[in-house]
């Protein structure tokens, strides 16, 4: 590599780097129409009853999923959201359901066996042999989930996606290698091409 192909390459390293910067500050600053819940942003839609499918639509709509809750923290910080709003008595949609195979609690929003369940006393039950969406309830002041009739009415609580073209610091330097390289080695052989030219 010539010494002036090799500026030119440091510079748009220096400038797709820049870039990279700018987005990761975009991407913290604008949340809406997510609210913080502990440690995940939620929509915690309460303005019209919905079956399970539309309620999963309606997440879509807004770039997000249904709520795919992963502990007991996040089950508690739920709770203590939908408490202090005065919600906890209206049922709200997870992304869970037994709908593939019957009594194996899938998350439609990843794909995985859900990793955690507070189910209330007797649930799931598949009552009529019609439950196979999971909805959070207020047992004895409690939230917890129950199995219920995909076609019964609840709110969506809505996920925001984990952002995926932003990344911290960390992530940058594991995401460098794999985009970054490309897209520097295409503007190398288009520079490359320019320094070739003869006409
Ligand atoms: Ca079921
Ligand atoms: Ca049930």
């Amino acid at each position: 590599m010539e010494i002036t192909q090799f500026v030119v390459l440091l510079c748009f390293t220096s400038v797709f780097a820049d870039s990279l910067i700018a987005s990761n500050d975009e991407c913290n600053s604008d949340n809406y129409p997510f609210t913080k819940i502990g440690n995940k942003y939620y929509l915690v839609n309460t303005g019209m009853k919905m079956n399970w499918f539309e309620a999963a639509h309606v997440c879509r709509t807004y770039d997000s999923d249904l709520a795919t809750i992963e502990s007991e923290a996040e089950m508690n910080a739920l709770a203590f959201h939908l408490t202090t709003n005065g919600q906890l008595g209206k049922y709200f949609w997870t992304s869970g359901s037994d709908l593939a195979l019957e009594g194996k609690f899938m998350s439609l929003s990843n794909g995985r066996p859900m990793t955690y369940t507070k189910w209330s006393g007797g649930q799931p039950d598949n009552a009529g042999n019609n439950e196979h969406c999971v909805h959070l309830w207020n047992v004895n002041n409690l939230l917890h989930m129950n199995d219920y009739p995909c076609t019964g009415q609840g709110y969506p609580i809505c996920e925001r996606r984990k952002p995926s073209k932003c990344c911290d610091v960390e992530n940058c330097i594991n995401i460098m290698p794999k985009c970054a390289l490309s897209k520097l080695l295409q503007t190398y052989l288009q520079t490359a091409s320019i320094f070739n030219c003869v006409g």
